[in-house]
């Protein structure tokens, strides 16, 4: 099965991908790996597929783009190879239990540019990690931003999307993340309470969640601890045998 990490750059996707992958290992499944950061230097796993065979970011850099032009470039000559991307992915979810993709640090070359649309569209059935730090939730309307974000990863991409939490280990309260995230009646009724336009919009945001998508359940996730391990791979399991049911 394909397990694919997605998130903002520091997210935590590359840790996570060591991490995951050496508890799945530790359990006795074989792991392939797949690294399409053109900009990276150290990975913690060895990569099968490795993106950097082709092309790096530094190497344009070199020719003279800056460091943002350099990475929009290296997916840009990278879509030429995206079949042989997609088979190559594909042989090897054949061969091994597990096969986790770590995407681009900046999500925003993946998502909004045609090689990573275009790799996920080929590849069967992968299940997407949507991961979210805590820093970012501050505000009941940040907890609705981020369950809507995993929802829209999952239009533009069109796999089964799961929201995650990461780093939980540096969280004290980790009740009340949840609070937020696993009850949508909770964080409507809070959002509601919100004198802003923005509270406003985010409650009525909130409040047709329901409507538009399955009750998806959020991962709370530490690449530390390893908390939520037993989660990730339980509901990827689920995901495998009741064709995308995650509720
Ligand atoms: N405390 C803590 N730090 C983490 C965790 N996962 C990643 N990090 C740190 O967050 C930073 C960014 O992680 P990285 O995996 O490179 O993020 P990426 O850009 O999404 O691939 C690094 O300094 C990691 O050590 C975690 O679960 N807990
Ligand atoms: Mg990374």
């Amino acid at each position: 099965m394909i397990l694919t990490f997605i998130g903002t750059a520091g997210s935590g996707k590359t840790t996570l991908s060591g991490a995951f992958g050496r508890y799945l290992e530790e359990s006795g499944y074989s792991v392939g790996y797949v690294n399409l950061d053109t900009g990276v230097e150290d990975l913690p796993y060895p990569p099968d597929v490795d993106v950097r065979d082709d092309v790096t970011a530094w190497e344009i850099m070199e020719e003279g783009y800056g460091p943002n032009g350099a990475i929009v470039e290296s997916y840009d000559r990278l879509l030429q190879k995206v079949d042989a991307y997609v088979s190559g992915i594909t042989k090897l979810a054949e061969e091994m239990d597990y096969v986790i993709i770590d995407t681009p640090g900046q999500m925003e070359t993946f998502l909004f540019h045609e090689f990573g649309v275009r790799l996920m569209e080929g590849l069967p059935s992968p299940l997407t990690v949507y991961l979210f730090s805590p820093d970012i939730l501050k505000r009941p309307a940040d907890f609705c931003f981020s369950r809507f974000f995993s929802l829209m990863v999952d239009l533009r991409i069109g796999t089964t999307t799961a929201p995650a939490l990461s780093k939980i280990d540096t969280v004290e309260n980790l009740d009340r993340y949840r609070r937020f995230l696993d009850d949508i009646d909770y964080l409507t009724s809070r959002l509601k309470l919100e004198p802003s336009t923005q509270g406003l919009l985010a409650y009525r945001m909130c409040s047709s969640l329901p409507e538009l998508a399955p009750p998806t359940r959020v991962l709370y996730l530490s690449a530390v601890t390893g908390e939520g391990f037993d989660e990730l791979e339980t509901l990827a399991y689920e995901h495998y045998c009741t064709c995308g049911d995650l509720t």
